[in-house]
């Protein structure tokens, strides 16, 4: 059964490996500490029967066989790469939830039919290369390109396939995670809701129907350096004043486009970053979600030309350059009737609900019918040292999610055997 001591016991392990002890979670993608994390993972994966491998992309996995070797795979995980003085629940509760069922299924000894696999995704976050949900993206489709690990970079310029190469991958090969269609039955991602409603609700379990649509895009705004004593107010083309006139409209323009309309500048880099400089380029990032995807082009296009009419009259040139778009997802109902049958049958409540945060399960979602369990965040806060989840409800979220993974993995369910 689950054992909510040993949720405990995870997390408060893997909650030491971070890069800012004292300050919240910082564990990037290939770092020292998520290797750490990912050992910690791979030897309790192990403990608990499961194969440990990892894919061309760096998802850690355990595997644990079914009686149809060939039998599509029953997968349940997440991510545990955070974001800069992030908290300790963010991904880590769903893998740590994962690592549990897995335990729990052991010691019940039941042999299933389909295979199960417990996945650690890599970057999901995009906190060090920009773009995220790289595991998933890796695996679904036509997977990532080289390329695309060659010209990302972190801010030490680091590429994203030099930093897989020094943790054992080889990117030139990254293309191999690729699952082909038919061979995952269906994905679950346990995970902390990050928004207020269901402890203002008072519900213990959100199940999620849909995942907010998101856009991430890069603008640098270029001007030209001068010195700041010198040069008269009239002759500059000063970078960041313009950065500073758009960052600020964004807010207004949004609005105007629907309550589930969010856009968020949370970078803003200025170059060369000398008081006595004049700025000559400013790179700033627009993280766009909305429920709609027509309303993301709209807005994506209503910003772009907001950009275009400030630096026009500055004299400055800007650059405009989408790293990640994934559309709006409808989780599908099968597996969510599954998990609120399981509810219903051990009496407890559940709620529907949308997310507007990103998850692995929106774009595995390609491949495979999904299922995104929530668990409540104390005050709605995440993305920060504060957030909390109690382990109770992990482990409620777990034990809902050991009977569904036993019903599909028996041959029930979405896509039958
Ligand atoms: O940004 C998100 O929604 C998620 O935390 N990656
Ligand atoms: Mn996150
Ligand atoms: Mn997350």
């Amino acid at each position: 059964m689950i054992r909510v001591e040993r949720i405990k016991r995870d997390l408060e392990a893997l909650a030491q490996f971070t890069a800012t002890p004292g300050k919240g979670i910082t564990r990037m993608a290939f770092t020292p500490e998520e290797r750490r994390a990912r050992d910690y993972l791979a030897g309790e994966m192990k403990a608990a029967g499961l194969e440990v491998y990892t894919d061309a992309a760096g998802n850690l996995f355990g595997r644990r066989p079914g009686k149809n070797p060939k039998a599509a795979v029953v997968m349940v995980g997440s991510h545990i790469d955070s974001v800069q003085n992030g908290g300790r629940f963010d991904g880590a509760a769903g893998v740590v939830a994962a690592v549990e069922i897995a335990r729990a299924l052991q010691e019940l000894g039941k042999e299933t039919v389909h295979p199960i696999e417990v996945v650690v995704m890599t970057e999901e976050e995009g906190s060090r290369f920009g773009a995220g949900l790289y595991g998933s993206r890796a695996m679904t489709g036509e997977g990532i390109s080289p390329e695309e690990l060659t010209n990302t970079f972190d801010d030490e310029g680091i590429s994203n396939g030099e930093a897989m190469k020094a943790f054992g991958l080889d990117p030139d090969k990254i293309r191999q995670a690729v699952r082909p269609a038919g061979t995952v039955k269906a994905f679950l991602e346990l995970h902390i809701e990050q928004g207020p409603i269901l402890e203002a609700a008072g519900f213990k379990i959100g199940i999620v129907e849909s995942i907010i649509g998101l856009r991430t895009i890069q603008v640098v705004i270029y001007g030209s350096a001068d010195h700041a004593g010198t040069t008269p107010m009239d002759m500059r083309r000063d970078a960041l004043v313009g950065a500073s006139k758009i960052v600020s409209q964004v807010p207004s323009l949004i609005q105007k486009l629907g309550e589930n309309t969010v856009a968020t500048v949370g970078i803003l880099q200025v170059k060369p970053g000398c008081a006595n400089i004049v700025p000559a380029e400013v790179k700033f990032t627009i993280d766009l979600r909305a429920s709609d995807n027509e309303i993301i082009e709209k807005a994506a296009a209503k910003l772009k030309k907001m950009v275009a009419e400030i630096c026009s009259p500055l004299n400055l040139e800007y650059s405009w350059e989408e790293l990640l778009a994934v559309q709006p997802v409808a989780t599908g109902v099968e597996i969510a009737n599954i998990v609120e049958g399981v509810a219903v049958q051990k009496g407890i409540d559940t709620m529907r609900m949308q997310s507007g945060a990103g998850h692995d399960a929106m774009v595995m979602a390609k491949l495979c019918p999904i299922g995104l369990l929530f668990v409540p965040s104390k005050n709605g806060k995440s993305h920060c040292p504060e957030e909390w989840s109690d382990y109770e409800d992990i482990a409620l979220g777990a034990d809902l999610y050991l009977e569904t993974i036993l019903t599909l993995a028996n041959g029930q369910g979405p896509q039958g055997d």
